[in-house]
């Protein structure tokens, strides 16, 4: 469709005004909110690979970026829309190291919707920060994003401080970010690894009914 590809261009391209129009006029076209999405992602994803490739460089990611968030502040209140008390609480965070937080808040607004609520560390969550977070607000969740391999153990020490801390059993422990995988969640025996936003929050959501049931 002429006005997704338009949008991931104009992200590819920095212009957050352009996008922030392009993705309000899309929605009022009556344009599914998941298509939209997907546009944002698909745009990101093409300044991904023009980054490794070097062919752009940070200031132009972070450009990017900022165009994304614009399109994603649009899309927030469709996707955290729920009229339902939120079933169980969730603590996320990108963790130490790392500040990429597009895809944690996407995953954040993801569960909202899904009827979690849902308290944002922010990024560079480190391990004490989460047991900290854990021991004021007793979450059933906590949910860490990873975007840079050098970050990834962040998340091992991460459980390894909420064992010491005797926090680790009674939390379900989610983490995903683009170079986790399932294998490295079964390594640090993290319970839930999900490959994005949308399943993060489907599975969120069923780990804690089952857990009520
Ligand atoms: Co960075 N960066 N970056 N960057 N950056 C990557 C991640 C990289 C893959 C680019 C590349 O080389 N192709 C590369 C990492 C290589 C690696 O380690 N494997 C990289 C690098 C190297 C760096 C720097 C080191 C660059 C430098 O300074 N030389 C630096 C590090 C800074 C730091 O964190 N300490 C850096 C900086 C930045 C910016 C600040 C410029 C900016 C971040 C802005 C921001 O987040 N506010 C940035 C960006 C934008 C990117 C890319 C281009 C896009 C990331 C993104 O937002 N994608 C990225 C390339 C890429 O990923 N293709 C790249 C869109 C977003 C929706 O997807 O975050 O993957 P994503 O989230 C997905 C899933 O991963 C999943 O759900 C989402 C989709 O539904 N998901 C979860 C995420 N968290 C989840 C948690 C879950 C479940 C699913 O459960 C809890």
């Amino acid at each position: 469709m002429e006005i997704l590809n338009e949008i991931s261009e104009k992200l590819q391209a920095g212009s957050a005004p352009k996008v922030r129009q392009l993705v309000s006029y899309a929605l009022n076209q009556g344009i599914d909110v998941k298509e939209v999405l997907n546009a944002l992602i698909d745009g990101m994803g093409v300044v991904g690979v023009k980054f490794k490739n070097n062919e752009i460089y940070v200031p132009e990611v972070l450009i990017a970026a900022r165009a994304m968030n614009a399109g994603l502040e649009i899309l927030k209140p469709i996707l955290t829309e729920t009229g339902v008390k939120p079933i169980g609480k969730v603590i996320i965070g990108t963790v130490a190291g790392d500040l990429h937080d597009i895809g944690k808040n996407l995953v954040k607004m993801m569960m909202i919707g899904a009827g979690l609520e849902v308290i944002d560390l922010g990024v560079d969550v480190t391990p004490q920060k989460f047991v900290s977070a854990v021991k004021e607000f007793n979450p059933d969740i906590v949910a860490m994003s990873a975007l840079l391999t050098t970050t990834m153990s962040s998340m091992r020490k991460t459980i390894e401080s909420l064992e010491k801390e005797g926090l680790r059993s009674k939390l379900i422990v989610m983490i995903g970010g683009a170079p986790v995988t399932e294998n490295y969640a079964k390594e640090i025996s993290a319970d839930i690894y999900t490959p994005d936003a949308a399943s993060a929050a489907e599975k969120a959501k069923e780990a804690i009914l089952k857990r009520v049931a």
